[in-house]
């Protein structure tokens, strides 16, 4: 297949997934808007469609609550090929959602939106669109810093991993256990009915998972509640650098659409931020970790979550230095980077969720900050070999490090997506 074929089946791709206004990320796996594929979706259409790409991300904020939340998942219409659906969530909210969030990119997606709508010589037309987004995302972020960082350490906890979007990753282990499963009785899932489960999550996870939406529809998903009882709360380094970068976005908005007064409030939370956010740093392991706020221990897992330290625009010489270490371990143990675990963790497997297989949104995420940071080299291989991951296997969910065979879903929106924005 040529590169114009390849451009042709990602925008087929987004087509065919395409809801009207909203995109799923694979009809049949994945049958509903979801949060932060969407914000990477928006990216994909932008390269061929801007009023679509600009759509995708504002029907999302259509779901957002009085309180700022943004859900991760929106049930627009039914589909009974997902579970849990909206029945088990059980949120009471129109449109109907789930009660939990999910990585907070799409600030740094509307801010190349907006920066793209300007150089096109659009920016009367799509400036009252990004002041209204604008308000959103800020709105957003207030809410993380209310009821996502419980113990105002300038970090996001995460209550679900699912939250974190990297549901299965060992750095929920063990602060998963003391989640009592006892309640959680029988259930049937869909994600096995349409997917091999030696690439799923497991039933362990599911109880966990499931009892984590219990706790907070018993809480009538009063998120102050929450943030004060759940029996999970992680700081996820993966959300947390997210956030940074997403504030540090956000702020370019700001002072761009002469926000003065939201700038200095921007501006303190990246302040905070970028303190706290050392918290994270596992100088056992030289390496950025998540934390479980409950113990107070850090995770011990090199993750590609532990990368984005470049994409928060973190730069700490002696820190750098040991991920990029890492990076040239990592990088001369697989064929393709970056492993969503370090393959010489005992418990990495190749084609099991976030326990070994790449992902094309993250890789695009470390890239740009690699890049940004200096690091062309590394920035280059990333880029290469997201590139050729999808040329030889297809648009999949996620891919193995070790042989490239696809992992999930195929025909899969974001990976499209992140194809066409590497352009
Ligand atoms: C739960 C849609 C989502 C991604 C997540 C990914 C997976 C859902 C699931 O699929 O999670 O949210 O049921 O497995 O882990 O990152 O947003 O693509």
């Amino acid at each position: 297949m040529t590169i114009e074929d390849l451009d042709q089946g990602a925008r087929d791709i987004l087509a065919a997934n395409d809801r009207g206004g909203y995109t799923v990320p694979n009809g049949r796996v994945y049958p509903f808007q979801w949060n932060w594929d969407s914000a990477f979706v928006a990216l994909g259409f932008d390269t061929f469609d801007r009023p679509r790409a600009w759509a995708e991300v504002e029907t999302l904020f259509k779901a957002q609550w009085d309180d700022g939340f943004v859900p991760h998942i929106v049930f627009w219409q039914e589909d009974e090929g997902y579970f849990p659906g909206p029945q088990v969530w059980d949120t009471r909210r129109t449109p109907v959602s789930s009660g939990i969030t999910q990585p907070p990119v799409a600030a740094s997606m509307v801010a190349i939106l907006w920066e793209n709508a300007k150089a096109a010589g659009e920016a009367d037309t799509y400036r009252p669109r990004v002041e209204l987004l604008f308000d959103q995302l800020l709105a957003w972020h207030r809410w993380f810093r209310d009821h996502r960082d419980p113990e105002g350490r300038g970090v996001v906890v995460a209550m679900h991993p699912w939250e974190t979007g990297r549901d299965n990753s060992p750095e929920w282990d063990a602060p998963g256990e003391p989640i009592d499963i006892s309640n959680v009785g029988e259930y049937v899932r869909r994600d096995t009915g349409h997917l091999d489960a030696k690439m799923r999550p497991t039933k362990l996870e599911y109880d966990r998972y499931l009892a984590l939406v219990q706790y907070g529809r018993a809480q009538n998903w009063d998120h102050a509640k929450i943030s004060q009882g759940n029996p999970f709360k992680v700081a996820d380094v993966g959300m947390s650098m997210m956030l940074l970068r997403a504030n540090r976005d956000l702020l370019t908005m700001a002072l761009d659409l002469g926000r003065t007064n939201e700038a200095a409030e921007i501006q303190h939370i990246i302040a905070t931020a970028e303190s706290g956010i050392e918290w994270l740093w596992n100088s056992e392991k030289q390496a950025w970790c998540s934390r479980d706020l409950i113990s107070g221990k850090s995770s011990g897992f090199i993750t590609s979550a532990s990368f984005l330290s470049f994409y928060a625009g973190l730069s700490d010489p002696v820190k750098d230095t040991a991920m990029l270490t890492h990076f040239a371990r990592i990088g001369s143990k697989v064929e393709y980077m970056l492993p969503s675990l370090d393959p010489e963790d005992p418990g990495f497997q190749m084609i099991r969720y976030w326990r070994g297989p790449v992902w094309a949104v993250v890789n695009y995420m470390v890239g740009k900050g690699l890049a940004e940071a200096g690091y062309d080299a590394e920035a280059a291989r990333i880029r290469k070999d997201t590139l050729a991951l999808i040329e030889k296997n297809g648009f999949y969910e996620a891919f193995s490090p070790v042989d490239g065979t696809g992992s999930g879903g195929d025909d899969f929106s974001w990976t499209a997506a992140i194809w066409l924005a590497l352009g």
